[in-house]
């Protein structure tokens, strides 16, 4: 393979930033995200910090919320709004010990609501946390060594990889590039410790200068996930950059490379839409990764430079990759790079499953994947599934892993463990409970919505449930309860839950109300199509009950839903 530059590229000139949106002048002017957040958090007056620093906190991981539910009740008596903080941690490829378990156990309990949401992209939330609250939090995730940095903000994201070590004899090998990919693309600046934990200021400030972001960072968030075939849990090519492990003969090869993936619409604005990511080339690393790095180092510089600093709706790598064209893109890659990618490596994805219940692997370790409803962690009148868990993790037998369907796998059991964690399962009703839970419900997901989301139109996590159980029900009449028929829930078009990619998915339009999207596939290859508009319980029910029949009746030997769906000519536009 050429070593050489790439001559045939014709270079487009970065775009002029003109009208840039208020954002690109928060960071620009930040002090290196510090803003004004040390003051904000010691003024008392308020809950809430400045709107600036609103801002800046989203890239060290937290969001100002408020108790959506407690909005008119507040204002009545009027009173600000109850605001409160959520906090994301950075995990990359989604793992935590026993240890921290623990830690994180107690922090939520100390300082949030108690419950602990395991997120779409393999990591942790606490909700809830007042303003006073966050630094000793801070501090406390500190010492069980573990960080929030760019959790959230226009930077790299959390990088998520395919969970399970089933899913591959080299799946430590792969799974550590996300540590190194973290690492690669976290933000220079020192303000997190000097802000949260109260380190001594830079007197030289040199050392945060940051040749990637710079002083206007990510035209919009970046996000970057590894899958291993044949499972596709991470939903790869929903991500601004997904990485494809190749691996032959137990030895792993290289990665297929693809960009341009996201999910997230606005109602209404037509520019808006989601995207699969496209397959650009291959780069191997049996002789050493430094290409392989470079290359991602590089997607992010042409993302920084060219993409839309104008409309942050327009902003994702998504849009630049199409405004450009993808052919451009692989080319100002390679130019950048100074190699050539490799023609990318076929691949087959069967699933995007979690594998519940025990498992071996192929050294003899075990893992136990239960079942936790829309990744919600706490004790309730079901099941205790956070004290379990905090039992679980008090052996120090199991380290904690999650997925990306918002699950967690005990994980890495010896032998002669596996008797003592399977009856701490038993005790709290664990194993029961996975057990007997629908197939329909194992392969749901919604996104947080209501109360805490902003953004939230409609319920989710705390109405899909519900919904759920309607639509067992039809399920049941129809005979289809062994299909695993992936539905998933968001409560607006952002795409957390990414709904775009299931079989069925609800997005939310008003309270109650939801679009219907239908036809995704098992392997998370296409998207879905809008099937029917604002929906209303009854209406989703009696669409359903029809698809089903018709389903039933029509389908051809071992069809999923999905593709059954993709065959027909139902949709809009
Ligand atoms: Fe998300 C914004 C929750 C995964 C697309 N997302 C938000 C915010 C922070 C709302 C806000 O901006 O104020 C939500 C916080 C709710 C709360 O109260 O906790 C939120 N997103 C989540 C989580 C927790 C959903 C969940 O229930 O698991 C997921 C956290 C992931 C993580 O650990 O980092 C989460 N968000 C996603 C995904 C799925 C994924 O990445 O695999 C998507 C679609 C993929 C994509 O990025 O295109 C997603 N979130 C968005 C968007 C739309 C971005 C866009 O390009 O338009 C927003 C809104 C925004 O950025 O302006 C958003
Ligand atoms: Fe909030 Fe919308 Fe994301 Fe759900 S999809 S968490 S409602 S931004």
């Amino acid at each position: 393979m050429s070593e050489t530059k790439q001559t045939n590229v014709v270079p487009v000139e970065p775009p002029k930033q003109v009208n840039l949106t208020p954002v690109e002048r928060i960071k620009q002017k930040s002090d290196g995200l510090r803003g004004t957040l040390v003051e904000r958090l010691q003024d008392e007056v308020t809950g809430a910090i400045s709107e600036d620093d609103q801002s800046l906190v989203k890239f060290h991981g937290m969001y100002q919320q408020d108790d959506r539910d407690r909005r008119e009740e507040r204002a009545e008596k009027k009173l600000e709004r109850l605001y409160s903080f959520m906090i994301r941690l950075r995990l990359p490829g989604g793992f935590l010990t026993p240890e921290q378990w623990i830690a994180l156990h107690h922090i939520a309990g100390e300082n949030s609501t108690g419950t602990i949401k395991i997120t779409t992209r393999m990591t942790v939330q606490l909700h809830g946390l007042l303003k006073s609250r966050l630094k000793p939090t801070i501090k406390a995730f500190n010492e069980a060594g573990l960080d929030s940095i760019a959790t959230c903000g226009d930077v790299n994201r959390n990088v998520t990889c395919a969970a399970h070590p089933l899913q591959s004899e080299v799946h430590e090998q792969v799974h550590a590039y996300t540590a190194r990919i973290s690492e690669l693309l976290k933000p220079k600046t020192h303000a997190y410790y000097e802000i949260w934990l109260d380190e001594e200021k830079l007197a030289d400030k040199s050392s945060e200068e940051d040749p990637l972001y710079q002083d206007r960072y990510l035209p919009r968030k970046f996000k970057i996930g590894i899958a291993i075939p044949p499972n596709n849990e991470v939903d790869v090519f929903t991500n601004d950059l997904g990485l494809t492990a190749i691996i032959e003969k137990k030895t792993l090869k290289g990665f297929n490379i693809a960009i341009g993936g996201g999910l997230g619409t606005t109602h209404g604005n037509a520019e808006t839409y989601a995207r699969l990511a496209t397959t650009i080339g291959y780069i191997p690393v049996t002789s050493g990764d430094d290409k392989l790095m470079k290359a991602i180092y590089e997607v992010l510089t042409i993302q920084r430079d060219y993409g839309n600093r104008s409309d942050r709706k327009l902003a994702r790598l998504k849009y630049t990759v199409d405004k450009y064209g993808i052919e451009w893109y692989k080319e100002e890659l390679e130019r950048r790079t100074g190699f050539r990618l490799e023609e990318a490596r076929p691949v087959s994805f069967t699933d995007r499953i979690d594998y519940y219940g025990w498992r071996q692997n192929h050294k003899g370790l075990w893992y136990y994947t239960p079942f936790i409803e829309n990744g919600r962690v706490l004790d309730d009148e079901k099941v205790a599934l956070k004290t379990a868990l905090l039992e679980v993790a008090q052996t120090g037998k199991a380290n904690f892993r999650f997925t990306g369907n918002q699950n967690l796998i005990l994980a890495d059991i010896n032998k002669k463990d596996k008797a003592a964690i399977d009856t701490i399962l038993e005790k709290y009703g664990i194993i029961r409970h996975t057990e007997t839970a629908s197939a329909l419900r194992k392969n749901a997901m919604a996104c947080v919505a209501l109360p805490t989301c902003p953004l939230a139109l409609a319920e989710a996590q705390r109405y899909l449930p519900v919904l759920i159980d309607k639509i067992e029900e039809l399920v049941n009449k129809h005979e289809l309860n062994d299909e695993n028929i992936i539905t998933r829930m968001t409560g607006c078009p952002n795409g957390c839950g990414r709904p775009y990619a299931a079989e069925i998915g609800f997005v939310g339009t008003a309270p109650g109300h939801y679009n219907m999207h239908l036809a995704g596939d098992h392997e998370g290859l296409r998207l879905n199509r809008i099937y029917k508009e604002n929906l209303d319980e009854a209406s989703i029910l009696r669409e359903l009950d029809l698809l089903f029949w018709l389903y039933r009746k029509e389908r051809i030997t071992g069809e999923k839903f999905g593709d059954f769906a993709w065959r027909q000519k139902w949709y809009k536009g």
